[in-house]
């Protein structure tokens, strides 16, 4: 059974799903078996694996390591077409549809296929929104494109709708990594009432209530990074 098809099965169960954001440039691998560890022991459900700015091979190194340490499965997030590594299991086909620059829109994705050909990875096409949180975020400096702004709520799931409509099969809301505010709860209701296609939400969420109220809003699947990163005891909070 593939991947998708597992997320739409829990959903369908009413199942909160929890992927734990590993950025290759921040995880040094010789912390990696304590922190994986940590995180078989909480109720993560997926492990994604990305980020703005990693050098070159680091992501497919550390992505073998994590497939040691964890049955989870674990998905690429990927901020450049280096980031694509066949030694995972799925990769989010990620296109910036709230921004205007061509290169996240469509031409990255050119350039992946001579990775992608003949690959086993599942391709998971996702329609990416940045929402403005009140801070410049990295997305926004390496992608050169602006958020919507957050009290744009018309704007947000209009985006979004248009991804279901172009064939996407997720939607991902990000408010950016280390993001003062997450996405709001207004947000998150809105695009679920409109979309029929899982709600992926991520960016600054750092507490219990905060997971809890995306949850409560719709989100299907929430993501946190920066969180396990800088609190080793938030692993804690989450036990299965
Ligand atoms: C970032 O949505 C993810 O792309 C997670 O963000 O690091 O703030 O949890 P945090």
């Amino acid at each position: 059974e593939s991947i998708y098809n597992n997320i739409l099965h829990s959903i369908s169960k009413d199942e909160r799903l929890l992927a734990v954001l590993i950025d290759p440039d921040k995880m040094k691998l010789k912390g990696l078996s304590d922190f994986m560890m940590k995180l078989n022991n909480s109720k993560a459900t997926h492990v994604f694996v990305g980020g703005s700015t990693v050098e070159d091979k680091i992501t497919e190194v550390l992505v073998i390591e994590i497939k040691k340490h964890t049955k989870l499965p674990v998905i690429l997030f990927p901020g450049d077409v280096t980031q694509v590594t066949n030694e995972a299991d799925a990769l989010l086909f990620l296109s910036l549809l709230s921004g205007r620059n061509p290169d996240y829109l469509i031409d990255k994705h050119v350039k992946a296929i001579s990775k992608l050909r003949g690959s086993k990875l599942e391709v998971i096409p996702t329609g990416y929104l940045l929402i403005e949180n009140g801070k410049e975020t990295s997305v926004q400096r390496v992608t050169q494109t602006k958020p919507i702004a957050k009290n744009d709520i018309q704007l947000v799931v209009d985006t979004a709708s248009a991804g279901e409509l172009l064939g996407m099969k997720l939607i991902y809301l990000e408010a950016g990594s280390g993001a003062l505010h997450p996405v709001s709860e207004n947000i998150i209701k809105a695009v679920k009432q409109e979309i029929k296609i899982p709600l992926i939400v991520g960016g600054g969420i750092k507490s219990i209530e905060q997971l809890e109220n995306a949850y409560k809003s719709g989100a299907d699947i929430v993501v946190i990074g920066t969180a396990f990163e800088n609190d080793k005891s938030f692993f804690d909070k989450l036990k299965k």
